[in-house]
């Protein structure tokens, strides 16, 4: 099943996060993100997982965001190519830090693609291209994971949604929750089911599966109501991390 994990990578908070890449020039507050980072980690505790927690990196002030410069597939990892010159460093430093946690590590030598842009489905990956993902960066990933035997597919990120996963993300082996802008690709509906979030609430759509918890960001009453009958769900509030455009998923590697 995509949603069951054993272990997480997690970045401590860095000071010059108040520094990071925002699309409305916001600038978090350290003490404030260490809060809500802090119980983002318990949250995957309970969920089950082992939590490998890794140096904060002062020098890269996305660098809590550890789902952008890797992507993990059953034992392997591949090292992504960030966009964002402030944030292609992350990958070199990464690398050596897990490295020892996985049986094989290969490499996106070309072309730009982020981790928020990937979504896995079983044995299967849609990459979605973006300002931040380019069509070059999706290729050579995809002859990546072929040769690891997953199936993939490329689609276009809806326009001003900064990630794929921004407004979508798995929470069923057949299930996406979506915002109502990723709703309208065509593939999607027609292969998956989907649940779409009423506008207003797409916040939410960047939710987490683990195991048997739906980790969810606090805020959204109307997508806790649909999501609650169903799911386990825990809330966890982002509202400071989200001023530099960040939510559940981004925050940690699963496998
Ligand atoms: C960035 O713009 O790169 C960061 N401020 C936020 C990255 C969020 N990552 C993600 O959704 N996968």
């Amino acid at each position: 099943m995509t949603y069951s994990f054993k272990n997480a990578i997690i970045r401590q908070p860095n000071k010059s996060i108040r520094n990071g890449l925002s699309s409305q020039n916001l600038h978090p507050q350290y003490g404030i993100v260490l809060e809500e980072h802090y119980n983002y980690i318990k949250a995957i505790e309970e969920a089950g997982l082992k939590i490998n927690l890794l140096e904060p990196l002062e020098e890269y002030p996305d660098s809590i965001f550890v789902e952008d410069p890797a992507l993990t597939f059953k034992s392997s990892v591949i090292i992504l190519n960030p966009f964002d010159p402030s944030r292609n460093g992350e990958k070199n430093i990464i690398k050596e830090e897990i490295k020892h946690l996985f049986d094989n590590m290969l490499f996106v030598q070309e072309g730009f693609v982020e981790g928020g842009d990937i979504l896995n489905i079983n044995n299967h990956f849609i990459i979605g291209l973006s300002n931040r993902t380019n069509k070059l960066g999706a290729k050579n990933l995809s002859s990546i994971l072929h040769k690891l035997g997953a199936t993939v597919e490329i689609c276009k990120t809806p326009d001003n949604i900064l990630h794929f996963k921004s407004e979508c993300s798995m929470i069923d082996d057949d299930t996406i929750l979506v915002s109502s802008k990723i709703a309208q690709l065509e593939f999607l509906k027609s292969n998956y089911h989907l649940i779409e979030l009423p506008i207003g609430e797409e916040g939410a759509a960047n939710a987490l599966r683990i195991n048997d918890k739906l980790l969810l960001p606090d805020g959204f009453s109307k997508a806790e109501d649909m999501l609650s009958k169903k799911y386990d769900i825990i809330k966890i509030k982002v509202n400071e991390i989200d001023k530099v455009d960040a939510g559940l998923s981004c925050m940690s590697l699963r496998w």
